[in-house]
């Protein structure tokens, strides 16, 4: 496995200005994306975090984006991961831009640009992820599967960690970004503005009538009443399952509330799997928002 710290690797020490610099890059290109889906690469850059990072498993402590192990074959040919091709083709010229930062510490501080640029909450993040190699790739069957129900979810996520209540704040990233049926075989967008990190997921989940598509596709579920959103499997159970719906409604009711326990979720599943004895610093960094880099 990689042993080269993000010292040696780098050449010298980078500080959290360095990052911030990368954090700046990757911002600035989040909207060039063009025709590109709803005009952000903001959220297929979450997802690949996401999938970078959840495949930690605590039993054996493998997995998670220590190692950026997606880069390799046969995980980045993983069905799950469909279209991140995409999100790792946008942060290669970010790469070569700065060689000195490991891929796992560029595709997660990817996702923490992502979620703060759309007016999401900031997520503390730590530098220190070091590059392994093709024979540190992970199993498929890892990710969820979102044709699934409620054991799954927990199988899943359990096995990272994370315990009910986290389970529903991580899915609120569905707030974001749209399915693809070239991809996933799902299609169209959780919410009505995509590009925005809100809590509009819950409260949609919560307040609006969902039914069974009918369609050729995958089993998914739509708004009755504009036919325009949908809902997968997994997304539902977050309403139906007694112990999920809670939070479901306390995340629908206080959009600060959700922030908070997203936050401190989505900084966790980044961390996944690296040891402590890699990180930078010990005290993670809050990267600042192109916006408030201007005041
Ligand atoms: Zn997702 N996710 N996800 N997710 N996800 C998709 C898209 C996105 C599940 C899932 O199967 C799918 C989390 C949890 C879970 C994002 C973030 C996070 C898609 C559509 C599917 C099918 C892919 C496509 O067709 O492009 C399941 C079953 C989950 C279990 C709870 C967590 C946790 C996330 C982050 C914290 C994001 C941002 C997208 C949108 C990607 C895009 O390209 O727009």
């Amino acid at each position: 496995s990689g042993t080269q710290s993000a010292k040696a690797a780098a050449g010298f020490t980078p500080k959290l200005e360095d990052y911030q610099k990368v954090y700046n890059t990757v911002a600035e290109l989040l909207d060039e994306a063009g025709d590109y889906d709803d005009g952000s690469y903001g959220p297929v850059l979450v997802r690949l975090a996401w999938h970078a990072s959840g495949t930690y498993d605590k039993e054996t402590n493998t997995g998670g984006s220590n190692y950026a192990t997606m880069r390799f074959a046969p995980e980045s040919l993983h069905a799950a991961n469909n279209g991140l091709a995409i999100a790792r083709g946008v942060l290669e010229p970010v790469k070569q831009k700065y060689p000195w930062i490991s891929y796992g510490d560029l595709w997660t501080l990817a996702g923490v640009a992502a979620i703060q640029e759309a007016s999401g909450p900031k997520i503390p993040w730590r530098a220190g992820r070091i590059d392994g190699f093709e024979k540190d790739v992970t199993p498929d069957g890892r990710l969820p599967d979102a044709t699934q129900g409620a054991d799954h979810l927990r199988n899943i996520f359990y096995r990272m960690g994370f315990n009910d209540q986290e389970i529903v704040a991580l899915s609120g990233a569905h707030a974001l970004g749209r399915c693809h049926t070239d991809r996933s075989g799902f299609e169209g967008p959780w919410t009505f503005s995509p590009v925005t990190f809100s809590n509009q997921y819950f409260a949609l989940l919560w307040n609006e009538k969902w039914q069974w598509r009918k369609w050729n596709g995958p089993k998914q579920l739509e708004d009755k009443k504009t036919k325009s959103l949908m809902m997968l499997p997994t997304d539902y159970v977050l309403v139906t399952d007694k112990s999920f719906k809670k939070w479901t409604k306390a995340y629908a009711d206080d959009e600060s509330v959700f922030f908070k326990d997203f936050s401190a979720a989505f900084s966790r599943l980044l961390e996944l799997g690296v040891p402590t004895t890699q990180w930078v610093t010990q005290t993670p960094w809050e990267l600042k928002t192109l916006a408030e880099q201007e005041e």
